[in-house]
């Protein structure tokens, strides 16, 4: 219920909509007309990254380019606690990004365990164009990266540093702990922790492009890599049927390949919302009913332009963008 009221009151001061699913996806389907671009991201807050994906849309672009700039912005944003700058770090206070891209063609890019550098959805981006590889981990990552021009940088901002000192202080180091945080975590003034940006979009010409980018698991062990960077996982994207992205703990979602199995049943016939709950399902009866207290949701769209999404609890949020709706919010439907 807070997070609700949160998001309602934050972004409807902004001049976004909430929406009933329903209600969303009629306003969704007119962007399923031929050369109707439209842009869906995981969690309200990204509004703000759906915008800059526009300009990209809009004008003619490509969904390729739309979602890099587009996730660039929470990777940049310090408020924003679970991805990129300000992104809260592992429990050794080391801020390590996981990050991936697919486009249209089945190109896939990725980089896990990467320090230092805002905008690993950048990099993922170059280790798909301009090496023989799709995955790039930790220190050789940074290597690329750094070969390439980036900049080295301290993500740890002040912020995300005083939380992690106080999770230190009162979870002993114990990794068992981070779960709960990632679940419960509140940033001071009450401000929620909105969690990993999957972004798909649809372009002029038909094509479908995704990504996904994320700060992970807040106080992670070292070394711990997440759904997001991994392709099947965390994002898939087939531009004969569709796309599909995922947030939430990633330990569960790598265990059903979750995009993956989110396209593959948009490819027999189910819509996106049907195809993201049965992913969530799948999950649930992998698990024997047993993931108490996690949240995980899926967005998906497919080559009509449709977009859905289900969660496995309530309070997941994602944002939409069409030629026909501006800055839509929509809350997930929901398993248990
Ligand atoms: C992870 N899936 O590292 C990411 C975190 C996330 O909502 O999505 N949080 O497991």
């Amino acid at each position: 219920m807070k997070r609700r009221k949160f998001i309602t009151q934050s972004l409807l001061g902004s001049g976004a909509i909430l929406l009933a699913t329903k209600q969303a996806r009629a306003l969704a389907s007119p962007a399923a007309e031929a050369g109707s671009p439209l842009v869906i991201s995981t969690w309200a807050p990204n509004v703000k990254a759906n915008a800059k994906a526009w300009e990209v849309l809009s004008t003619g672009g490509r969904a390729l380019d739309a979602v890099e700039r587009g996730v660039m912005v929470p990777e940049a944003d310090p408020e924003d606690t679970s991805v990129g700058y300000g992104g809260l770090p592992d429990r050794d206070g080391r801020v390590t990004l996981d990050s991936c891209i697919m486009d249209e063609a089945g190109n896939i890019g990725s980089v896990m365990c990467l320090e230092h550098i805002m905008h690993p959805i950048r990099v993922a981006r170059m280790v798909m164009e301009k090496t023989p590889h799709v995955i790039l981990v930790g220190e050789g990552a940074l290597q690329f990266a750094l070969a390439n021009g980036f900049q080295k940088q301290d993500l740890l901002t002040e912020n995300s540093r005083r939380i992690w000192k106080q999770w230190l202080q009162e979870s002993k180091y114990d990794p068992m702990d981070t779960l709960k945080h990632m679940k419960e975590y509140k940033a001071p003034g009450g401000k929620e922790n909105h969690d990993t940006i999957g972004m798909l979009a649809l372009d002029r010409n038909g094509n479908i492009s995704g990504a996904c980018t994320t700060s992970g698991m807040a106080f992670k062990m070292h070394g711990r890599v997440g759904d997001s960077p991994v392709i099947g996982a965390g994002l898939y994207v087939d531009n004969a049927v569709g796309a599909a992205t995922a947030t939430g703990v990633g330990e569960e979602v790598i265990r059903i390949c979750g995009s993956h199995t989110v396209v593959e049943a948009m490819r027999y016939g189910k819509t996106p919302r049907e195809a993201c709950k049965i992913a969530v399902e799948r999950m649930l009866s992998l698990r024997r009913g047993k993931i108490e207290g996690k949240q995980i949701g899926f967005i998906a769209i497919n080559k009509k332009g449709e977009v859905g999404a289900f969660a496995l609890q309530s309070g997941f949020t994602y944002a939409l963008r069409t030629a026909v709706g501006k800055d839509i919010v929509m809350e997930s439907e929901f398993l248990i």
